[in-house]
């Protein structure tokens, strides 16, 4: 029986065999099988793939133990920790690692010289009641690019690019860089609604950090950023403003989507300790899934206080809620 191959998978599969990145190689032997048509005719072909899947994870997850040359390979997935995970990118010297310095517990390396920061690294960034993970990166220019960073960003929830107001080079230091990405499959939007449709591309939300904002008097650098970046959310940041570091945090915060929801047991106080996340638009009924599926299932009503509620309001399973409700269930 003939595999009736769609041209997209031939495509793809050459791009597959030429590809040394073992991640990226991963990622295309599971789109390749995703995309080949399930039926007899394509049997072996499958088998073939999941081996060829399965060879690939243990190589990844060998590298990963191993020292040596194939570390590098274990930069490029850093585990998410907090409500999301924000990469911070940029040129040399533009201040990542100052910010990352200045907004969590981490103690990055900082100096006035560029290719201070050798590999990623990360730490956490509160925000009210809840963390956020900022990883710091090594500079992309044209003389580095570290695969891995392909890796981080399309596993990140939304990158930052960090523009360097003081560097006379700022415009075509960013270019570089997005074109770096574009060559990588990797497209930056200032807000991502729905999937590529060619599915070796990522779609990334990105916000733009003019950062040292001092050394921009007259602001013409920020409005030539406007021009080269219209439509994405621009923040303007310096280490020594600290308003500017509280408009980040918030800005990243609402940036992505999520609300927190405060569980207070039946005739106790409410834990603010450790609030629901949930995706903006969430209903009771969500809420009472992320704490146990069984939960959900057994739900009569619940009882809700927050903004715009009667204090202790009655409400069914399809309430939609919103960030910072308290919510009592009832089973
Ligand atoms: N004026 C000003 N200087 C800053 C600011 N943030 C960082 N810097 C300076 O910029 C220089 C580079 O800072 P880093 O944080 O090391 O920059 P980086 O982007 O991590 O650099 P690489 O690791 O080499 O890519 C240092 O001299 C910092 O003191 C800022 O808000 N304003
Ligand atoms: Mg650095």
């Amino acid at each position: 029986m003939p595999a009736n191959l769609p041209p997209q998978y031939y495509e793809l599969e050459r791009e597959f065999k030429a590809e040394k990145d073992i991640r990226e190689k991963l990622r295309m032997a599971q789109e390749l099988l995703r995309i080949m048509p399930k039926h007899k005719g394509t049997t072996h072909l499958q088998a073939d793939m999941k081996t060829k899947i399965s060879n690939l994870k243990k190589e990844i997850e060998g590298g990963e133990q191993t020292h040596g040359a194939r570390q590098a390979q274990a930069h490029d997935f850093i585990e998410r920790e907090g409500v999301g995970q924000i990469i911070l990118i940029g040129a040399p010297n533009s201040g990542k690692s100052s910010l990352v310095d200045t907004l969590t517990n981490a103690k990055p390396l900082v100096a006035d010289y560029p290719y201070t920061t050798r590999e990623p690294s990360t730490g956490m960034m509160a925000y009210e009641t809840v963390r956020i993970q900022l990883i710091d990166t090594p500079p992309i220019s044209d003389e580095l690019f570290e695969n891995y960073m392909s890796g981080l960003i399309r596993n990140a929830t939304i990158v930052v690019l960090v523009c360097d107001l003081e560097a006379k080079t700022m415009a075509d230091d960013l270019k570089f860089i997005l074109a770096k990405l574009e060559e990588k499959r990797i497209i930056l939007l200032p807000e991502v609604e729905e999937k590529p449709d060619d599915p070796k591309y990522c779609y990334k939300k990105m916000i733009l950090c003019a950062h040292k904002s001092f050394e921009d008097e007259d602001g013409q650098k920020r409005e030539k950023l406007k021009e080269m970046f219209p439509g994405f959310t621009m923040l303007s940041t310096s280490i020594i403003d600290d308003e500017s570091m509280d408009i980040f945090r918030k800005t990243i915060f609402e940036a992505l989507k999520i609300m927190r929801v405060y569980t207070k047991p039946v005739g106790k106080e409410a834990d603010f300790k450790d609030p629901i996340i949930l995706p903006i638009g969430s209903n009771v009924e969500q809420a009472a899934e992320e704490l146990h599926k069984d939960f959900a299932k057994k739900l009569k009503f619940a009882k809700i206080w927050g903004e715009g509620k009667f204090d202790g309001q009655r409400v069914q399973s399809d309430f939609v809620l919103t960030d910072g409700d308290i919510v009592e269930f009832h089973i």
